[in-house]
Formats: structure tokens, C-alpha cells, sequence
């Protein structure tokens, strides 16, 4: 299997964890996602990807870091080859779920059409890609139709289609949607 480019030494000048995202923008190079989305928010403010009231901003940065460091890293692809082979799928599954179990309850009482109220946040920036993994991995949704309903509602909006996991210009074949 050809070598993806994220690993490539070119890249890895960009962000040495050789994990994508990295963005060039303003003469700086961020990776980590909620730092590039906090980093638009603050230069980019149209629109509005954080809530101006505390309480509501904290609960997406919450739900937020809930997806990204508690269940994306867990079923990273650095993570799941040193699970190997045999078990990558089970234990991708089990972290997800465990994830989704939590964050279904916290839903029901946060969203509106979104994950928090009717206007799209953050914290839908981290859900659709989470979604796209879980799908990826054959967890059964079907015990959370919060997380459903959402990333439905998710995807009816352009800018989530476009920029679907599932269909990037390298996104792999077998993956492509
Ligand atoms: N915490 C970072 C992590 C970035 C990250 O984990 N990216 C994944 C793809 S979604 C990756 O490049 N994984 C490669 C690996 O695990 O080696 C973020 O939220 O941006």
C-alpha cells in the first residue's frame, strides 16, 4: 500500500505528530482541530462557530473535547495498529460506543436541531466526521438517535457535504462515498 502523505518527511515539516490537519494560514501552521476552529472563530467570525452566551460556549467546548480527545484518538490509525489486525475492529467499535453512549445522553438535554440549540457549532464540526468513523467501523447507531438526528441534519447543509471524509480528493477507494 502506497504511503500516505501525511507521513512523508514534506509533511512532517508542516506538523511533526504527521497527523492531518495541518493549516497554513497567516504566515503560521496550526494542526490539532479545535485550535485551527478556535483560530478561524477569533479571525473569521462569520459564522459563528461558538456561542456568545458562557454557559452554552462551555457546553460546546465540551461536547467538542468529548469527541476529540475522548474518542478520536482512542481509534486513531496509530492507535489501531498497535491493537493490530485481529482486534482493531472490536476495540474501534468498543471506544466508539462507549463514546456514543455518553454523548447521547448529554445530547438529549443540549440539542436543538444541532448539537447545541439550532445554530450550527463546533461541537457538529467534531460530530459529523465522529459519525463518518463510526459508520466506517460498523457500530450500530441505531442505539443513538440524537447523534442521528443531528448529523442527518448535518449533512442536508452543503458545507458538511463537501467536506465529507468520504469525499476528499484522497479519500481511498474502498472509503469513497
Ligand atoms: N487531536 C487532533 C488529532 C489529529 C488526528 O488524529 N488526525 C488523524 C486523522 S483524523 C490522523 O492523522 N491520524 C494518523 C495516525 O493516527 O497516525 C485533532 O483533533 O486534529
Amino acid at each position: 500500500m502506497a504511503l500516505s502523505p501525511q507521513f512523508s518527511e514534506e509533511f512532517q515539516t508542516l506538523n511533526p505528530m504527521k497527523q492531518v490537519p495541518a493549516l497554513k494560514i497567516d504566515g503560521i501552521t496550526l494542526g490539532q482541530s479545535l485550535a485551527i476552529i478556535e483560530y478561524l472563530e477569533e479571525t473569521r467570525p462569520t459564522p459563528r462557530l461558538l456561542p456568545q452566551d458562557p454557559q452554552k460556549k462551555a457546553i460546546v467546548r465540551m461536547i467538542s473535547d468529548l469527541i476529540a480527545s475522548g474518542i478520536q484518538p482512542l481509534q486513531n490509525l496509530s492507535v489501531l495498529k498497535q491493537v493490530g489486525e485481529e482486534k482493531e475492529l472490536s476495540w474501534a467499535q468498543e471506544v466508539i460506543t462507549s463514546g456514543f453512549n455518553a454523548l447521547e445522553k448529554i445530547l438529549r438535554s443540549t440539542a436543538g436541531k444541532y448539537c447545541v440549540g439550532d445554530e450550527v457549532t463546533m461541537a457538529d464540526l467534531c460530530l459529523a466526521p465522529q459519525v463518518a468513523n463510526a459508520e466506517r467501523f460498523k457500530v450500530d447507531l441505531s442505539h443513538y438517535p440524537t447523534i442521528c438526528k443531528i448529523n442527518k441534519a448535518l449533512l442536508a447543509l452543503e458545507a458538511f457535504q463537501v467536506s465529507h471524509p468520504r469525499r476528499q480528493p484522497d479519500t481511498p477507494a474502498e472509503l469513497r462515498a
